[in-house]
C-alpha cells in the first residue's frame, strides 16, 4: 500500500557519486576520507550545482524562445535558508542522493549541516519572498527575485547568562557553491551630485546627472528549482563594486579623495543587513542600499526587455514589477527616469508604462514601521529621483483636488510629500496599478482604516493576497515521517496540490491513524528533544505538550503574555504542588532587533522564568521553559514538526498575517490564538472547534485605540493573580541580585504617567482568556484521541495555505504571467 513519497527520476546515481570524489579531488586536493565535512559539503554542493545548471540553460533556452511575461519581484530581504537540501527535494532526487551518501560512507543530514543558512531577511516578509520564489518555479512562471547580497545576513544570536549576544554572520566565508557571478551583467548606480540640463548631439534638452559617486553592481546568480518540473528561475542579489577612476596622471587631491570616498560607498552598501523588523530607522545608508539594488535591477530588467522587442512603450506587456513592501518603491521613479532620461519618453507615456507594470504589496500596519524619507537626505542622495517625485507628487495632488475640491485635509493626509517628508507608502499607491495586503482580515484593515483616504479615492486598485507557505520545504523537507505517512494514505500529489491533502479528513477517526501521527509526532519531539540537549543542556520530556511560539520578538507578537502565563502557572503549582497538571514544555524561539529594550529584556525574562521553573525540585520537570538560541530557517523544521501547540497570540490587528501559524498547522499543531491576521482563515478551514481561540477582536482593539477606556490598572487591582504575577517582575523573584531588572516591562504593563500608552497591547486585558484557553488546551490534550483527531483535520485542512495558490491568485489576477512548458526530454 505504502507508496513512496519521492517518485523516482532520472537521477544518475553512479555519475553523482564520481561527480562528488571528482569535487573533493579537483577543489582540495584530497580523498574524501581526508576532507573536512565542509569540504565534503561543497563538494556535494558543486555536484548537485552540476545539475541544476542543465535545466537552469533549458529554462532559459525557452523562455528566450517562448518570451513570456516575466515577475520581477523585488525586495530587500530574502530568506532562503539551506539550498541543498532543497534543491535535492525539488530535483526529486533525496533517494538516490541519500543512497549515494550512503554507499560514499557520508551521512547527508550530517552534510545539510555543514551549510550555514543565507539569512538573508529579518522575518516573515523576507520567508515569505522565498516560498514565493519557490512557488513561481514549482508552477513553472518566469521570475526574478532580486534582492541585495549582503555580505552579513541577519545576525547569529548567542545567548550569555540569559542576555542575546549579537554576533556577526559571514555566510560567505567557505564560499557559496550554487551562486554564480554575472560581472557581463554589471551596472552602474549613481548617487549625489546635481541634475544639470544639457542639450545632446541631436539638440534634445536632457536632464543629467553630474558631480556624482557611483559604484558598480554586480549580479550573483542563485538557481531556485522547482519542484519536478526541470524549471529553474534566478534569484539574482547585487554586490557593490568600487569602480576605479585612479588616473595616475590626473592624481590631484580632487580625484583621490573621490576615488577613496566611491570605494568606502561600494564596501559599505552591501555590507549588513538592517535587522530592524517592523521598525523604521531612517538611517542614509538604508536608502542607499534600496536604491542600489533597485537601480540595478529596473536598468537589467529593461535592458533584457531591450534585448527581444523594439517598443519600450509596451515595457509592462512582458514585465511586472512586485514591490514587497515599501522598501523597493524607489522602483517607480528609477522606471520614470531611465523611460525618460535614456529613451526619451514624454512623462505621459513614461507614466503609463509605469503605473502598469508596479504593484505594491503591504505587509505591515505597525505605524514606527512606514518609510518617511527626510526631503533633505533624499534629494541629496537622489538628486533626479527627487525631482521625478516631485512630479509625481505635484500631479498626484492636482487628482486629489479634482475629486475633493477645497479640501486641504485630503492633501495634507495623502500627499507623497509633505511635512519635509516623502511618503513611501504613498508613493507605491499612487504610482501602482495594485495594493494587495495579505490576508483578508489585514487587507480589510487597509481599506478601512490605515489606507481608508487612498481605498475611497483608487478602490479599484486595493485587493487582498492572503499569504502561503511552500510545503516543500515545510512539510517534504522538514517532517520527512509525517510527508511520507501522508503520501502513503493520499498519495503524493499533494506535494504540487496541497489541497489534496484533504483527503486526510476520513482518516481522522480512524483508531489506528490517530496512533500513527501521534506516534510520527512523538518521534518528532525526540528529534527536537536531542537538539535541545544538545544545544540548551536541557532535559524535555516528549510525553509533555511541546507548546511552541517561535517567531520575530516584538511587543505586538505578545511572547510576554505568554511567559507571564507562565509565571502564573508556576504559582498555581507552588501553592498546590498535587493539583493536577498536564506536564508541558513551552518552547521559545526569537531575535530581538539590536537596539529594541523591550525586546531584549523579554529575552532575559523568559530566561530567568527558566532558570527558576527548570530547577525547583516543586515543580519536578512538570513545567519546563526553553529559549532556542539563533532562531531560523532551519531549525525551524525541526521544531514546526515537533509541536503540538501554535502559539499566534498577537494582539488583534496588529499581525497582517503570520506565516508560522501556517506552518505549525502544516505539521499538525494545534493553534491557540487571536482573531488576527490569517489566524481568522486557520480556524475557518479547520472549525472553531479544532483550535483555541481567546480575546479582544480586532474591532475590539481599535475601538479602544482610538476611544480610550481600557485602564490596566483597574485588572491589576481587581485581579490577584495578574497583581501576583506583575509584582514578581519587580520582587526579584526571577531576578534575586536586581529586583528592577524588569522593571521596565512592568512599566510598560502600567505606566500610568502616560496612561493611553500603559498596555498598548492589551496584555492584561486578554489575560485571564488567554489562561483559560490554556486551560482548555490541557484539557484537549488529556484527550488523546481527540487530540489526534484535531491536529489530523489540521494537516487535511491547510490546502489553502499554500503559497502555490498565492502565487495562482497574484498570476490570475494581477501578473497575467504565461505557463512555460519545457518540450519533453528525449
Ligand atoms: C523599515 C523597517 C521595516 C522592516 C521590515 C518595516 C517593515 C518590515 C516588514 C514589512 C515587516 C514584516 O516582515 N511583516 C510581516 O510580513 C509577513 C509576510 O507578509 C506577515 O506574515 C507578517 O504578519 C508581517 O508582520
Amino acid at each position: 500500500k505504502k507508496k513512496d513519497t519521492q517518485e523516482s527520476s532520472s537521477f544518475d546515481k553512479e555519475l553523482f557519486k564520481r561527480s562528488v570524489l571528482y569535487n573533493v579531488k579537483t577543489l582540495y586536493r584530497k580523498t574524501l576520507e581526508e576532507a573536512t565535512p565542509q569540504q565534503i559539503f561543497q563538494a556535494v554542493g558543486y555536484a548537485i550545482k552540476d545539475v541544476v545548471i542543465d535545466n537552469w540553460l533549458t529554462t532559459h533556452k525557452e523562455y528566450d524562445k517562448q518570451d513570456p511575461k516575466t515577475v520581477y519581484y523585488l525586495s530587500m530581504e530574502f530568506l532562503m535558508g539551506r539550498a541543498l537540501g532543497n534543491n535535492i527535494i525539488n530535483l526529486q532526487a533525496y533517494k538516490p542522493v541519500k543512497e549515494a551518501m550512503d554507499e560514499l560512507g557520508l551521512d547527508l543530514n550530517v552534510i545539510e549541516d555543514q551549510e550555514p543558512d543565507p539569512a538573508l531577511g529579518n522575518g516573515g516578509l523576507g520567508r515569505l519572498a522565498s516560498c514565493f520564489l519557490d512557488s513561481l518555479s514549482t508552477l513553472g512562471y518566469a521570475a526574478y527575485g532580486c534582492g541585495i547580497r549582503y555580505r552579513y545576513g541577519m545576525f547569529k544570536q548567542e545567548i550569555r547568562d540569559g542576555y542575546q549576544i549579537e554576533v556577526p554572520d559571514n555566510w560567505l566565508v567557505d564560499g557559496n557553491p550554487f551562486e554564480l557571478r554575472r560581472p557581463e551583467y554589471a551596472k552602474e548606480v549613481k548617487f549625489g551630485g546635481y541634475v544639470n540640463v544639457r542639450i545632446d548631439e541631436n539638440g534634445r534638452s536632457n536632464f543629467v546627472q553630474e558631480g556624482y559617486q557611483s559604484v558598480r553592481a554586480i549580479p550573483y546568480d542563485l538557481p531556485i528549482v522547482g519542484y519536478g518540473n526541470g524549471i529553474v528561475n534566478t534569484l539574482r542579489i547585487w554586490d557593490a563594486e568600487a569602480i576605479e577612476c585612479f588616473h595616475l596622471d590626473s592624481f590631484d587631491k580632487g580625484d583621490y579623495q573621490k576615488a577613496v570616498e566611491q570605494a568606502n560607498l561600494a564596501k559599505n552598501i552591501v555590507e549588513v543587513l538592517y535587522p530592524n523588523d517592523n521598525h523604521y530607522a531612517g538611517k542614509e545608508l538604508r536608502l542607499k542600499q534600496q536604491y542600489f539594488f533597485i537601480s540595478a535591477s529596473v536598468q537589467e530588467a529593461i535592458a533584457k526587455y531591450m534585448r527581444k522587442h523594439d517598443d519600450i512603450r509596451k515595457f509592462y506587456e512582458k514585465v511586472t514589477f512586485q514591490l514587497n513592501d515599501t522598501h523597493p518603491t524607489v522602483a517607480v521613479a528609477e522606471l520614470m527616469r531611465i523611460l525618460m532620461d535614456e529613451y526619451y519618453l514624454t512623462w505621459e507615456e513614461a507614466w503609463n508604462v509605469t503605473i502598469k507594470t508596479c504593484a505594491y504589496t503591504n505587509h505591515t500596519i505597525m505605524a514606527e514601521a512606514l518609510e518617511k524619507w527626510p526631503i533633505e537626505l533624499f534629494s541629496r542622495l537622489l538628486p533626479r529621483i527627487y525631482q521625478i517625485i516631485e512630479e509625481i507628487n505635484r500631479r498626484f495632488i492636482i487628482k486629489i483636488q479634482e475629486m475633493y475640491p477645497g479640501n486641504q485635509e485630503k492633501i495634507r493626509k495623502m500627499a507623497i510629500i509633505y511635512d519635509g517628508q516623502v511618503k513611501m507608502a504613498h508613493l507605491a499607491i499612487a504610482a501602482g496599478f495594485s495594493v494587495n495586503g495579505v490576508a483578508r482580515l489585514h487587507t480589510e484593515i487597509l481599506k478601512k482604516q490605515e489606507l481608508r483616504d487612498f481605498y475611497e479615492m483608487m478602490p479599484e486598485k486595493f485587493n487582498n493576497k492572503t499569504n502561503g507557505i511552500t510545503q516543500r520545504r515545510f512539510l517534504l523537507h522538514g517532517n520527512p515521517l509525517l510527508a511520507d505517512w501522508v503520501t502513503a494514505h493520499v498519495g503524493s500529489d499533494w506535494i504540487t496540490d496541497l489541497p489534496k491533502i484533504s483527503k486526510l479528513k476520513i482518516y481522522a477517526d480512524d483508531e489506528k491513524c490517530q496512533q500513527e501521527f501521534m506516534n510520527i509526532k512523538y518521534q518528532n519531539k525526540v528529534r527536537l528533544a536531542q537538539y535541545i540537549l544538545e544545544h540548551n543542556g536541557i532535559e524535555v520530556d516528549p510525553r509533555s505538550i511541546f507548546d511552541v511560539q517561535v517567531k520575530r520578538l516584538h511587543e505586538y507578537k505578545r511572547q510576554l503574555l505568554n511567559i507571564l502565563h507562565v509565571m502564573y502557572l508556576y504559582n498555581q503549582l507552588k501553592d498546590n504542588p498535587e493539583m493536577e497538571f498536564f506536564p508541558r514544555t513551552f518552547i521559545f524561539g526569537a531575535k530581538a532587533a539590536a537596539g529594541y529594550y523591550n525586546a531584549k529584556m523579554t529575552i532575559k525574562l523568559i530566561n530567568s522564568v527558566a532558570d527558576v521553573v527548570n530547577n525547583d525540585p516543586v515543580i519536578n520537570g512538570r513545567i519546563k521553559v526553553v529559549f532556542i538560541e539563533n532562531y531560523r530557517v532551519s531549525n525551524a523544521e525541526l521544531i514546526f514538526a515537533a509541536a503540538d501547540v501554535s502559539e499566534q497570540i498577537s494582539t488583534a490587528s496588529k499581525e497582517a498575517s503570520g506565516t508560522g501559524n501556517m506552518k505549525f498547522m502544516l505539521n499538525g499543531a494545534l493553534t491557540i490564538g487571536t482573531m488576527d491576521g490569517a489566524n481568522v482563515e486557520i480556524v475557518e478551514e479547520v472549525g472553531a472547534e479544532n483550535a483555541f481561540i481567546f480575546g479582544l477582536s480586532s474591532d475590539e482593539v481599535i475601538n479602544f485605540e482610538n476611544n480610550g477606556g481600557y485602564d490596566p490598572t483597574e485588572i491589576f487591582n481587581n485581579d490577584p493573580d495578574v497583581r501576583r504575577v506583575l509584582m514578581q517582575l519587580i520582587n526579584g523573584t526571577f531576578a534575586p541580585n536586581d529586583p528592577d531588572r524588569f522593571r521596565t516591562l512592568y512599566n510598560s504593563l502600567l505606566n500610568t504617567i502616560s496612561t493611553n500608552k500603559a498596555d498598548m497591547y492589551f496584555i492584561l486585558k486578554d489575560f485571564k482568556a488567554y489562561a483559560e484557553a490554556q486551560r482548555k488546551v490541557e484539557n484537549a490534550y488529556r484527550d488523546e484521541k481527540r487530540w489526534a483527531r484535531s491536529a489530523i483535520l489540521n494537516v487535511a485542512c491547510s490546502g489553502k495555505f499554500t503559497s502555490d495558490r498565492t502565487i495562482q491568485e497574484y498570476v490570475d489576477e494581477l501578473w497575467h504571467l504565461d505557463k512555460v512548458v519545457l518540450p519533453k526530454k528525449v
